[in-house]
């Protein structure tokens, strides 16, 4: 098979096309097994069973072609089985499928390292270290940035999302569902506020960022702060972009104070906003960055990067696992990457919000429950509230999904209120599937108006 860029629809027709109801009866019967053999803990958004994919399209057991509208949350930027991906997967894991890094390296790892040394913001030297998920990168960046700089205390900020591990819940803000009865947390987190330029009553966000700093300097002590780590677009909290001038200052602040100031870009980067990261938009370049997502088209890898100093102040043997940085993993990061720079993903990207922004205004202007349209590139979302008021509206979210999910589009929702309707395409839709998929959605805001 000859690989293109543009080929990676995996074979699949690029239409919408519903059989039957939805969920069908093969994916109603495994929701049954899955309800008797997968623990209640484990939830599920629409559960409708996949058996493939490709371009902008899920195919279920049931025969049903649905519209990817979610990537499985900003991971399938590249498209889910791109050959790019497929490929290399396939081709490592028949070499070897695992070795253990800290054991008897291999060139995958490296080269997935020199990737992101490359394609992060800034140009001083660079180190870089592979883990298994989003939630560990940032546990890592936190280690690296304690022993660095021999501070303890770390700042997050209102609405961020981290993960799910002991660590990262303490550094996520939502509770329900992330951190119910799972305390206590780990001691030393701090929560100042956020930029949420919907919701900040007019301030701009270089106040909001005073605002957040004086709480550094006064409630905790900035000379005790390790780390400052914010989303530069935050997802889970509802693809709240902050307003002008927010993030550069935290980062600045960071510097001026001898605190390590990450990124977050584990949704945001891997050209999902129309920029490798999302914090080249702020002009900031980030002393560490965490990635996973987007990285490596499905296979789980996540990734720290950052200032060589600072990754490499760690004693050796001090970061590893079993698992991270598998090479079946790398090969299809370096199958991805190679995909997002010759395809001009981030272009790509910008299309989309092209396409997306204006169709979302026009819904926009018959239907003011929506309050806000936000995002970047690939990475868009409509905050819903009471019209005529910033009241969120939670209920109204859920239904518009409903509707999408019923008609064979598949959308997600998120916000600390529930009540943000956010969309993250592949960035291998088409245009018509695009457009289709928000057909559907006016045809949604009609329906539960
Ligand atoms: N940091 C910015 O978005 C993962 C969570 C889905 P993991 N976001 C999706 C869910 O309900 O669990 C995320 C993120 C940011 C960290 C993470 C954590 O990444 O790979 O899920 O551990």
């Amino acid at each position: 098979m000859t690989i293109t860029p543009e080929r990676t629809d995996n074979g699949i027709a690029q239409e919408r096309k519903l059989v039957t109801s939805i969920p069908g009866p093969a994916s109603v019967a495994l929701q049954a097994r899955k309800n008797a053999a997968v623990s209640g803990g484990v939830g599920v958004t629409l559960p409708v069973y996949i058996d493939r994919a490709g371009g902008g399209i899920l195919i279920d057991v049931d025969g049903n072609s649905l519209i990817d509208l979610g990537s499985g949350i900003a991971v399938t930027t590249v498209g889910n089985a791109n050959p790019y991906v497929s490929a290399n997967v396939a081709e490592q894991a028949a070499k070897l499928t695992h070795t253990c890094f800290m054991v008897t390296p291999y060139s995958g790892y490296v080269e997935v390292c020199e990737a992101l040394n490359r394609l992060t913001p800034g140009n001083h030297e660079k180190r870089s270290a592979l883990f298994n998920s989003g939630a560990e990168a940032v546990e890592n960046a936190v280690k690296v940035a304690r022993v660095y700089t021999k501070r303890t205390a770390v700042v997050v900020v209102e609405h961020g999302y981290h993960g799910r591990t002991n660590l990262t819940m303490g550094m996520t803000a939502k509770n329900m569902p992330y951190k119910e009865g799972f305390g206590p947390f780990a001691p030393e987190i701090y929560r100042v506020p956020a930029s949420y330029p919907y919701r900040d009553r007019g301030l701009s966000g270089e106040e909001m960022a005073t605002i957040a700093t004086t709480r550094i300097e006064k409630e905790i002590g900035a000379h005790n702060v390790a780390a400052i780590m914010i989303e530069p677009v935050q997802g889970e909290g509802g693809f709240i972009v902050p307003g002008q001038g927010y993030f550069a200052a935290m980062a600045k602040f960071a510097k001026d104070n001898g605190i390590v100031f990450i990124a977050d870009e584990i949704q945001s980067g891997f050209c999902r906003t129309g920029n490798w990261f999302a914090s080249e938009h702020e002009g900031v370049v980030p002393d560490l960055i965490t990635t996973a997502k987007g990285i490596a088209g499905g296979m789980p890898l996540a990734g720290l990067t950052g200032r060589a100093e600072i990754m490499d102040s760690v004693h050796a043997g001090g970061l590893g696992g079993t698992y991270g940085g598998n090479p079946v993993a790398c090969a299809g990061a370096l199958g991805a990457i190679r995909w997002m720079e010759e395809t001009d993903a981030n272009a790509r990207a910008r299309e989309i919000e092209a396409i997306m922004v204006p169709r979302l205004r026009e819904i926009q202007s018959a239907h003011p429950t929506i309050g806000e349209i936000r995002g970047r590139g690939a990475m868009i979302a409509i905050e819903l509230v009471k019209p005529g008021t910033i009241e969120p509206d939670a209920a109204r979210a859920a239904a518009l999904n409903k509707f999408c999910h019923e008609n064979g589009v598949i959308t997600l929702t998120t916000g600390t209120y529930g009540n943000v309707f956010r969309f993250l395409p592949p960035l291998t839709i088409s245009n018509e599937l695009l457009n289709e998929g928000l057909d559907v959605l006016a045809a949604a805001f009609e329906a539960t108006a």
